[in-house]
């Protein structure tokens, strides 16, 4: 019987798939990632651990599925028989989960029932321990401040109540088959490898391609949101950590110090030299509203607008608070945030404005350089 273990990660394409694979191969595991087809490459997160399958002993294997698709899941699950399952795969956006409300119930929620009834079906359910990527968001409208495992959910948007189901049902599977499955409660966490229509990465990017001058400004919504954010790499470490415990439970993971949307823009701007200045609100002619300028970016002229509010980045129902109580993780598992906000908000600045330098190198030199912006978001 072979010692090496066996992980299978849906979501591996996406930020915490990457890092949770990285770490994972470190450990010596075998992981197997579930990718969905694409009509491009989807593979970018993953492409520097990428290994030939023509080649013997590969240790990081990727297969073609979904977690609409039960039968494609319970054919993977027979074939790598794995040790540890984690289900990070989700329509993880909040916003668009507003525009796709059934489609993310599907995926989000029913994936997971899905995955847990495929390893049951198996007979798995005593040898496979299973993660389920839970969230924050289950919070919503925050009965209590700071939240912890005890706090009360009041989700706030389609994606969190399909959040809610995915996190009843892993409780349930435990209870009623004695699975060993467990549900981390994260915090926003983020990295250089965010989707690109996240709030940070969203600021990160598109304040490095200003400085560039490669855009004019920054369309944003709420900048009064509060969020708790840590690193994603110290929070996959975590979601491993609670599957090597003798008993499954469900944990907080959090820094338990929040911040604005508006303060990540200031550091973020400071780490680019750019100089912000808060304004008066007024409307321009376009019916946005100007917030605030900037006037020593680069290419920009004094007086230049960096961000102004669009309204329809607002969401139909908002999460304006969260901050979480990270202490059962810390005293039980000895876990602790080793990267700052600051510390990660400088680490996605310089790589976005790398990106954007090469963008604007090829512009200089005459190549046409579209800047990818994702409508809506
Ligand atoms: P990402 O959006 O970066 O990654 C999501 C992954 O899920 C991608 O690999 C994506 O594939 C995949 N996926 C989407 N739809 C399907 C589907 N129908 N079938 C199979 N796979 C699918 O999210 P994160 O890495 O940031 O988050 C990981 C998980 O943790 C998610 O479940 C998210 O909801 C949850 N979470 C995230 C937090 C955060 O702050 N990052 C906090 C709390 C919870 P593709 O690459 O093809 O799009
Ligand atoms: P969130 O993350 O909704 O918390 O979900 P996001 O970064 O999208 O928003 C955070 C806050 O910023 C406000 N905001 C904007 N958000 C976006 N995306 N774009 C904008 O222009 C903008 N302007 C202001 C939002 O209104 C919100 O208050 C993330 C996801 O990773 C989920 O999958 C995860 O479960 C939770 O974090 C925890």
């Amino acid at each position: 019987m072979s010692q090496v273990k066996r992980a299978l990660i849906t979501g591996v394409t996406g930020q915490d798939g990457s890092y949770l694979a990285e770490f994972l191969l470190a450990k010596g595991y075998e992981v197997h990632g579930i990718k969905r087809r694409a009509s491009l490459f989807n593979t970018q997160r993953v492409d520097h651990i990428y290994e030939d399958p023509h080649v013997d002993n590969q240790r990081f294997k990727l297969h073609y599925g979904d977690l609409a698709d039960s039968s494609n899941l319970t054919r993977i699950l027979a074939e790598v028989r794995p040790d540890e399952v984690y289900n990070l795969g989700a329509q993880s956006h909040v916003a668009v989960s507003f525009e796709a409300p059934e489609y993310t119930a599907d995926v989000d929620a029913l994936g997971t029932l899905r995955l847990l009834e495929a390893i049951r079906f198996l007979g798995l359910e005593k040898s496979c321990r299973f993660y389920q990527a839970s969230t924050s968001e289950l919070y919503g409208l925050v009965q209590e401040i700071p939240q912890k495992e005890t706090t009360p959910f009041y989700p706030r948007s389609p994606y969190a109540v399909a959040k809610l189901y995915a996190y009843w049902i892993t409780v349930n599977y435990r209870e009623a088959y004695g699975m060993y499955a467990c549900n981390g409660i994260l915090f926003n966490h983020e990295s250089p490898r965010r989707g690109e229509t996240f709030v940070t990465r969203k600021i990160t990017r598109g304040l490095a391609h200003i400085a560039q001058g490669l855009e004019q400004g920054l369309f944003m919504g709420n900048l009064d949101a509060l969020r708790d954010w840590g690193h994603a790499k110290d929070y996959v470490r975590m979601q491993w950590m609670m599957l090597q415990q003798e008993q499954p439970q469900d944990y907080v993971i959090a820094t338990g110090v929040q911040y604005s949307v508006r303060q990540f823009i200031q550091w973020s701007a400071q780490e680019l030299g750019i100089t912000m200045r808060f304004e008066g609100q007024g409307v321009d002619e376009k019916g946005y509203v100007e917030s605030i300028a900037g006037d020593k970016a680069p290419a920009l002229k004094p007086g230049d607008c960096i961000v102004r509010i669009d309204p329809r980045y607002f969401r139909p129902a908002e999460v304006e608070t969260l901050l979480g109580d990270p202490s059962k993780a810390k005293t039980q598992l000895g876990w602790v945030p080793e990267i700052t906000v600051q510390e990660m908000c400088a680490e996605m600045v310089a790589a976005d404005l790398q990106a954007a330098r090469r963008l604007a190198l090829l512009r200089k030199h005459g190549h046409e350089v579209s800047v990818s912006r994702e409508a809506g978001q």
